[in-house]
């Protein structure tokens, strides 16, 4: 215990020192490796001064990162069973590195095994036979609310292709738009696409058909994963509107059933113009209550995924200050928000009936991590060892894997092999047809801030 407590103080002061060098990086950084298109422009002179009178603080900065980064590792070992954790290694192949801010990845699921990713500002990159083409399948940057370049949780945020996208070309993506209404930030669209008649690698940018709009009263907390569920209907993971402690509404957006905010959506894209209501959702003829609605108490479910064997729906759900989690959502369910975070009391309202809600599967504290991103259940067969498992990391880096031994599930630490001596923001996950998994991260360091895409293959 005495240990646990040295190393967070430890750990506190180098994260502190780290998130001024992590500002520094966004607010200075950013602006001196302006980007363009793809690929980061060499340093000019004035820029090449800024990076050497600067160097002393990255350095020490980055000796802070490093303890940090220790200090993490410190904290996980003392919770972990290092035997176990060793088994739970896996070798990173990188895919690409050549966009930044990949926040999302699909397959077609048409034997092509092309994968595709959003960038956040705006455009969709495919990869195809290993190689990331040279033309983005979909711009819809245009069609956005500016980007903020040095931080924004805005932007192009979900990806996903329709069950019999094979036949019909149809494709879906979650991005945010300008909105006239007094009091929003911007709203979150969900639109439908179709790929062009004559090229499998281009989108049909004129056939957007808008299915769903909503605002968004700040600019963070979007959600924005979108993926279809076995059932045939669309899953859409929104946060709760932002702003920090589900401020907005009278009691919050999360246990407000009359907004779509703070929920997992369910829709049917094939029944009616927009979109039509699944007949068994749960909240259908309920008043003050949208039939949209699957699930609720949600603050900012950062990547929701379908176990490809057993189809449980999994969602890392972003904490307030102090605990992440990973939840299983269950139709018509209240994980909690803003009642509970994690397993704790957040803003319990007098006489509040606390014994409906349901637990997350597993939370893990600050600072262990600062942000969780949901990751896949692996059901691949190039790594043998995480067969089963939850995959899932850190905004912060950190990387683990959540293993069920009948109601307990388990948490170790995912090691990776090969990863790049950079400091890693792992942004989103993905999985392929075969159902091996992809780490999508933003990477900073070496004078450069690259967004990079990596295959989990199996250690050497
Ligand atoms: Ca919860």
């Amino acid at each position: 215990m005495q240990r646990n407590i040295r190393v967070n103080k430890k750990y506190r002061l180098c994260q502190f020192i780290s998130l001024c060098h992590k500002f520094y990086y966004m607010k200075g950084w950013f602006y001196i490796f302006k980007e363009t298109n793809k690929i980061v422009r060499p340093m000019s002179f004035v820029r090449l001064a800024c990076f050497v009178l600067t160097a002393p603080f990255i350095l020490s900065s980055t000796a802070c990162d490093t303890a940090s980064k220790k200090g993490q590792q410190d904290s996980v070992n003392v919770e972990s069973d290092s035997a176990q954790a060793a088994a739970n290694t896996v070798r990173l192949q990188l895919v690409t590195d050549q966009f930044i801010s990949p926040v999302a990845m699909a397959t077609p699921h048409d034997g092509s095994d092309r994968l595709f990713f959003c960038q956040k500002e705006g455009k969709v990159w495919v990869v195809e036979n290993g190689k990331l083409l040279s033309k983005p399948f979909i711009d819809v940057s245009g069609e956005m609310v500016k980007i903020n370049e040095a931080y924004d949780e805005r932007g192009l945020l979900g990806i996903t292709f329709h069950p019999d996208y094979k036949s019909n070309g149809k494709f879906y993506l979650y991005y945010s738009v300008p909105s006239a209404v007094k009091g929003s930030n911007h709203k979150s669209r969900v639109a439908e696409f179709k790929v062009s008649a004559n090229d499998k690698n281009i989108a049909n940018k004129t056939s957007e058909r808008v299915i769903l709009e909503f605002e968004q009263p700040e600019s963070n907390h979007n959600g924005g994963d979108i993926i279809f569920g076995p059932d045939g209907y669309l899953y859409i993971a929104s946060g709760d509107g932002g702003g920090g402690g589900d401020k907005h509404g009278e009691n919050g957006n999360g246990q407000n059933l009359n907004t779509l905010l703070a929920k997992i959506l369910r829709i049917d894209v094939n029944s009616a113009k927009p979109y039509g209501i699944p007949k068994d959702n749960p909240f259908v003829g309920k008043t003050g209550a949208r039939p949209e609605i699957y699930a609720y108490g949600l603050r900012n479910p950062w990547r929701i995924s379908f176990d490809k064997l057993n189809h449980r729906l999994f969602a890392g759900d972003v904490g307030q200050n102090k605990y992440e989690e990973v939840d299983i959502i269950e139709k018509g369910g209240n994980y909690g928000w803003r009642i509970m975070e994690g397993f704790h009391d957040y803003n319990v309202p007098n006489g509040a009936d606390k014994s409906k809600l349901l637990p997350p599967i597993h939370e893990y504290e600050h600072p262990l991590g600062i942000s969780i991103t949901g990751g896949y259940v692996y059901r691949g067969k190039a790594i043998p060892a995480l067969q089963g498992k939850y995959v899932f990391g850190d905004y912060n880096g950190k990387t683990w894997v959540l293993t069920q031994n009948g109601n307990k599930w388990t948490r170790q630490d995912l090691v990776l092999q090969g990863k790049p001596d950079l400091n890693m923001a792992i942004l989103s996950w993905g999985q392929d047809e075969a159902g091996e998994l992809y780490m999508l991260l933003t990477t900073t360091g070496k004078g450069e801030t690259k967004g990079a895409i990596y295959k989990l293959v199996n250690p050497n």
